[in-house]
């Protein structure tokens, strides 16, 4: 038996690759669907390789460190959360993702994309996200700037790019592994709407290991969260967990909160902890409905 990584998927057909870079066809056996289990791409498999015209079987999956449902992939070591001026930011989405990666263990890049277009926006992100442990990169595909740099960050990772439709992550995508992919410009072309990227796809090329994924929708933070954990996964919080007036404190409009004092103060970027309580309150929302 073989083991290595799915990087594609093709209705019941799935392609696997080996540490040696060998490429098999793979089918999957039924009693994944009995055990509930769908292989996703990302996901790591031992399998028995085909003989000749007949293509193998996976056999197993192995435990996930990581998961997406929107886009489905697994194992995500690094997000690249991409951001640009045009399309206007959606910071709020920026946020959700970096709970999720924080809640997932996964490593968090901020990317803001289309530097070209204007030089505002790294430093935006870099003020609102300074204590956020998301380090930002400006890049732009039409000048090169940075280009190399985000290679670098990503070293060998497994990792994927989020954000908007419209952001450039496909154009990053292809100018950073030096592949030809689909982007919204050439589907306009050829009119077949905007939305080009469809199946999820792991590249293994100009020595990267990314994810080529359809539009990431993560509209909700995934599954039920007890109010009290959100701001477990705020490292700017750190420093004053313990030391406001009521204990818990949830960092809302709680007299005394020190959150609330280092806003005021300077210290805590006023935009990014208006949008944690935007957060929070959404979080409550579901808790109190979640036996409905
Ligand atoms: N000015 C400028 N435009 C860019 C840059 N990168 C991408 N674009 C343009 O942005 C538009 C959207 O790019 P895509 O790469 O298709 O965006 P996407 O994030 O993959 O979009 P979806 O697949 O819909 O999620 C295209 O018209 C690109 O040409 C850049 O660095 N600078
Ligand atoms: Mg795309
Ligand atoms: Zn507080």
């Amino acid at each position: 038996m073989l083991e290595g990584i799915l990087i594609r998927g093709i209705g019941s057909f799935y392609t696997a690759v080996t540490a040696d870079g060998e490429e098999y066809l793979l089918r999957c056996k039924k009693k994944f669907r009995h055990l509930g289990q769908t292989p996703m791409v990302g996901d790591r498999v031992r399998f028995t390789p085909g003989t000749g015209e007949e293509e193998g079987w996976v056999e197993e999956l192995l435990p996930r460190r990581s998961f997406f449902v929107r886009p489905p992939v697994a194992n995500v070591e690094t997000l690249l959360i991409v951001l640009c001026p045009t399309p206007e930011p959606d910071f709020l989405l920026a946020d959700r993702l970096l709970v999720e990666c924080r809640r997932q263990g996964i490593r968090s890049l901020l990317v803001s994309a289309k530097t070209d277009l204007g030089e505002d926006l790294p430093e935006r992100l870099r003020r609102e996200y300074a204590r956020a442990e998301a380090p930002v990169y400006p890049v732009s595909t039409v000048t090169g700037e940075g280009l190399q740099a985000l290679r670098e960050a990503m070293g060998q990772d497994l990792c994927c790019l989020a954000g908007q439709s419209g952001v450039g992550k496909s154009t990053l995508l292809g100018a950073l592994t030096g592949l030809n992919l689909e982007t919204g410009e050439i589907s306009r072309r050829i009119a077949r709407g905007k939305n080009t990227t469809r199946r999820a796809e792991l590249l293994l090329a100009g020595g990267l290991r990314v994810f080529d994924t359809a539009g990431f929708s993560l509209l909700a933070l995934s599954g039920v969260t007890e109010p009290e954990k959100l701001r477990e996964d705020y490292p700017e919080f750190l420093p004053y967990e313990g030391t406001c007036r009521f204990q818990p404190c949830l960092h809302d409009r709680e007299p005394g909160c020190a959150v609330t004092r280092a806003v005021a103060e300077g210290e805590l970027n006023p935009e990014r902890i208006a949008r944690y309580r935007q957060l929070l309150a959404e979080v409550r929302e579901t808790w109190k409905g979640r036996y409905d």
